[in-house]
């Protein structure tokens, strides 16, 4: 079974970046997840362009930027001009005027276009975006904090985004409260990806290689 792993790298060690990213590439990791939010369109910081551009640096292996932020056709550029081209940036809908401008401009730039999809937004809200692009990052908590408890009223939506992913063109990541369990379900269904956070990696005191593995060597 194929699936992508994550690294959510708002929950990493930052007295230690650079070997919480060294361990985590050594360990097998996909991409590294970096969560960029404003404090409006949710009520946190997390990480900032001086920490992508960091991590850019870092590893050659793909960045997935969750733009949580107002209107991020404003700043588009400074994520563009500081990204590699096959790294992906997501986007809130609900946040943008005109989210299909948005996801052009991602496209022109050789990236791969993103939608974040709120707990409370439906897929018919949505529906016109999937056509446009090629990942879509279910949230399964509310965007804004990490370690948050997994809202089981997703579950209907991924199932229905599970129907619609080879038809329409798009790859599934699931982001917010990700355990072994939630993969062993959902990974066999078609999830392409995990957004992997204080769940089930970081503040284990466990190698993230060890943690890795045996995710890979889950049982689906
Ligand atoms: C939440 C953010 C996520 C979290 C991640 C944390 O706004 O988009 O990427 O950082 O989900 O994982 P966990 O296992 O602590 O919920
Ligand atoms: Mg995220």
């Amino acid at each position: 079974m194929d699936f992508k792993l994550t690294a959510s790298m708002m929950c990493a060690n930052y007295g230690h970046l650079a070997n919480e990213v060294k361990s985590l590439e050594e360990g097998g990791i996909d991409s590294f997840h970096i969560d960029i939010m404003d404090g409006r369109y949710v009520a946190n910081y997390a990480m900032s362009l001086c920490d992508l551009q960091y991590i850019r640096r870092a590893t050659n292996l793909p960045l997935d930027v969750h733009l949580m932020v107002e209107h991020p056709n404003t700043h588009i550029d400074l994520f563009i001009n500081n990204l590699h081209k096959g790294d992906t940036i997501y986007i809130h809908p609900e946040a943008e005027y005109h989210p299909s401008t948005t996801l052009q401009e991602i496209i022109d730039a050789g990236m791969v276009p993103g939608i974040a999809v709120n707990p409370g937004t439906s897929v018919e809200n949505v529906y016109m975006l999937l056509r446009i692009a090629k990942r879509v990052l279910v949230m399964s908590v509310n965007p804004g904090n990490a370690g948050q408890m997994f809202l089981p009223y997703v579950g209907e939506k991924y199932d229905k985004l599970l129907a619609l992913k080879d038809k329409m063109g798009f790859e599934i990541y699931w982001d917010g409260a990700c355990g072994a369990d939630k993969i062993k379900e959902f990974a066999p269904k078609g999830v392409d990806g995990f957004v992997l956070g204080t769940t089930l990696l970081f503040g284990k005191g466990r190698p993230y290689g060890d943690i890795l593995r045996e995710i890979r060597a889950l049982k689906i």
